[in-house]
């Protein structure tokens, strides 16, 4: 385990030749966790930052899902400490009879010593997260301030810690717990501002509130509330989902039309794992399965996922052929078929959760897959069976959605032929780079001819590609794959990328470059474009985004001038600053609105030369939360996507899908 490698090497390099108990703390304490954090959290950015709040309340949705708690607070408090609050069972606080901790309180050994956390509470206590699950001693580690208060034993106690995990005094027990029955821990931190370094310690509010939603959401039943008391910024959120992921799948299709109003939904539990299925189809044509392995969201899928998707085709087809919907000489739908318009969340807990893949976002655990399938197949077709007329129009979904596939297929061999038939294949607009390697190249889109052209100049033309499109890209949200080839940018995109397009077809291996950075204006339309582009992305060549290959290039937002030299600074906080380090500048700051505002030097300088700009790297956490801005922003309905764009606009910037 590597962060005892680092405990070893501070206990040999301390003073004392013989190896002794105080070398054993060493190797324990959590010393690993402050010299590198990123092991425990992920990183030292604001999703590390984030961390030590799932942390906390891991342990109490466990709690919670223990029978133990039905209310879980998180509140963001005026000085930048967080506390997070339930009414579990209360940290244990007897002291402990014997072993290495000995006469230590059971609550200062979870806070103080690395991985504790799981060895309390005996069998059935603990399952685990992945990157969550490193137990609350972390979140010690990285606060300058950590209060731990429980009410347990008809009793309240309380024991601080400052500097990373330091007991200030022992645990004290400092009156009776309210009422003398109320159980529950709460524990308040404050981040420590020298190990969040780069991004700060200002917690984001609605990165807290995506996912104590989503919490909400696989918990059924427990109260999440979210209280923010930061000045400017107050607000109270209450989530509560009586019906669980059946809510979570109505909800992630509100802003769709559904095919039917029902949501198929099946539980089953067996040696040490749970699996817990909703289902539903709307009008669209996307694909949206959800999965979770002990409330983590699994963007990259898995075997659970597997196993659904298995016998989702399976049943389908069977129920098919015995409706003779399907005749004798067709063929099978495809699963691809059948998942058009499908909504689906598949959640599972399991003792000891493999994370893999790129992002370790992807269920390893061969046993969900042949546990989730099993289950599938045998409640999937009784639902079905059950619900004729649903089972009818899913059926019937899948069939046209069959034909449609046959007539993608022959758009996109028209493509082949045509680019073919052109010679080299790649599109005339295209400036390409020389470098064939696609580790080192990168491919600008760029909005409209001029500022394309400007890039082309500003460009290193070994590594870097321009490809300029024009006006507004057609919205893929609302188009079959068959239409979308028709459409001349699409085609140019996806012949300069090169790995193909759609989710049976694209092929990120084949990508002829690992960056691929959108540069569009700050203003409105730019906005749009953006959005369009990475809908297209993310719908049509999923894998890119997966892989981190796609980015969003940072302009500056304005201009000002210091002597002779034009300074450009990428945003307000950028702004900000600057005029902290030169309080009385008096010139004037320009907003530069458009690309065309700059030549190429600036362009290059600001935008585009690797060694002085910032790009922003697309990412998608939260699968079913993307699912969410991305239907609103793009889908059909008008009204929600009104009211998204009017509570978020301030935040567009930022948009990170
Ligand atoms: C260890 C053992 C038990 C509960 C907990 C820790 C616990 C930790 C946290 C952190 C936040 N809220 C929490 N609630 C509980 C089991 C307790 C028992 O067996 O009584």
């Amino acid at each position: 385990m590597p962060p005892a490698v680092g405990g070893w090497l501070m206990a040999s390099g301390g003073s004392s030749a013989t190896y002794g108990a105080k070398d054993i703390q060493v190797l324990e304490g959590l010393d690993p966790v402050r010299k590198r954090p990123g092991m425990y959290i992920g990183s030292t950015g604001l999703n590390g930052l984030h961390h030590l709040i799932w942390e906390v309340v891991d342990n109490s949705v466990d709690e919670a899902m223990a029978g133990h708690c039905t209310t879980i607070t998180v509140v963001l408090h005026g000085d930048g400490a967080c506390s997070v609050i339930d009414d579990g069972r209360g940290i244990p606080v007897d002291p402990y009879p014997s072993g290495p901790h000995k006469g230590k309180s059971a609550l200062e050994v979870v806070l103080t010593v690395l991985h504790a956390g799981g060895k309390f509470g005996g069998e059935g206590y603990k399952v685990s997260g992945g990157l969550h699950g490193v137990g609350v001693s972390v979140v010690n580690a990285l606060s300058t301030r950590l209060l731990a208060e429980v009410d347990r034993d008809g009793s309240r106690f309380r024991q601080e810690f400052v500097n990373g995990g330091t007991p200030k005094g022992g645990l004290k027990k400092i009156g009776p717990s309210p009422g003398r029955n109320r159980t529950g821990t709460r524990i308040t931190f404050m981040p420590d501002p020298t190990i969040f370094v780069a991004e700060g310690t200002e917690f984001v509010p609605r990165t807290v509130t995506d996912r104590l939603q989503t919490i909400a959401f696989l918990n059924r039943g427990v109260i999440v509330q979210f209280v923010d008391e930061r000045p400017g910024k107050e607000q109270k959120v209450t989530f509560q989902y009586k019906g669980g992921i059946v809510d979570f799948v109505k909800h992630l299709n509100a802003s769709r039309e559904a095919l039917f109003s029902k949501v198929a939904h099946y539980e089953a539990s067996e040696a040490d794992q749970t699996l817990d299925v909703a289902i539903q189809w709307n009008t669209g044509y996307n694909e949206g399965i959800y999965g979770y392995a002990n409330g983590i969201s699994t963007v990259e899928g898995g075997m659970h996922v597997e196993g659904f998707k298995t016998a989702l085709t399976s049943v389908v087809n069977k129920y098919a052929r015995a409706q003779n919907l399907l005749k004798e000489k067709d063929d099978n739908l495809t699963g691809e078929d059948i998942r058009e318009g499908i909504t689906a969340v598949v959640a599972v807990k399991l003792r000891e959760p493999q994370f893999e893949g790129q992002t370790k976002a992807k269920l390893g655990n061969v046993s969900m897959r042949s546990f989730v399938q099993k289950e599938t197949n045998a409640r999937l077709e009784e639902w079905m069976l059950e619900n004729p007329t649903e089972a009818n129009r899913i059926v019937k979904k899948a069939i046209a959605a069959a034909q449609a596939r046959v007539a993608a297929k022959n758009a996109r061999n028209a493509v082949r032929r045509k680019t073919a038939l052109a010679g080299a294949g790649m599109p005339d607009k295209l400036k390409d780079c020389t470098s064939t390697d696609a580790s080192e190249t990168e491919l600008f889109i760029v909005e409209g001819d001029s500022a394309g052209g400007t890039a082309v100049d500003a460009r290193d033309p070994r590594t870097q590609a321009i490809l300029p499109i024009r006006g507004k890209i057609l919205n893929v949200e609302r188009a079959r794959l068959d239409k979308m080839l028709k459409n001349t940018e699409i085609q140019t995109l996806t012949l300069a990328i090169g790995g193909g397009i759609g989710n049976e077809e694209f092929d990120a291996t084949k990508a002829r470059y690992h960056k691929i950075v959108i540069l569009a204006d700050a203003d409105v339309d730019g906005s749009h474009i953006r959005t369009l582009l990475l809908t297209f992305f993310y719908r049509q060549m999923r894998p890119m985004v997966d892989a981190g290959y796609i980015y969003i290039a940072q302009p500056p937002l304005y201009s000002t001038e210091v002597g002779k030299e034009k300074i450009y600074l990428k945003d307000d906080a950028a702004k900000a600053r600057f005029l902290a380090d030169h309080p009385h500048h008096k010139k004037e700051f320009q907003r530069l609105k458009g690309l065309g505002e700059m030549d190429w030097q600036e362009l290059r300088q600001t935008t585009m030369d690797p060694s002085s700009r910032t790009l922003l790297r697309v990412s998608v956490e939260e699968a079913a939360v993307a699912e969410d801005v991305m239907s609103v922003l793009m889908g059909d309905d008008v009204e929600s996507r009104k009211k998204f764009i009017q509570t978020n606009a301030r935040d567009v910037r930022n948009l990170d899908f």
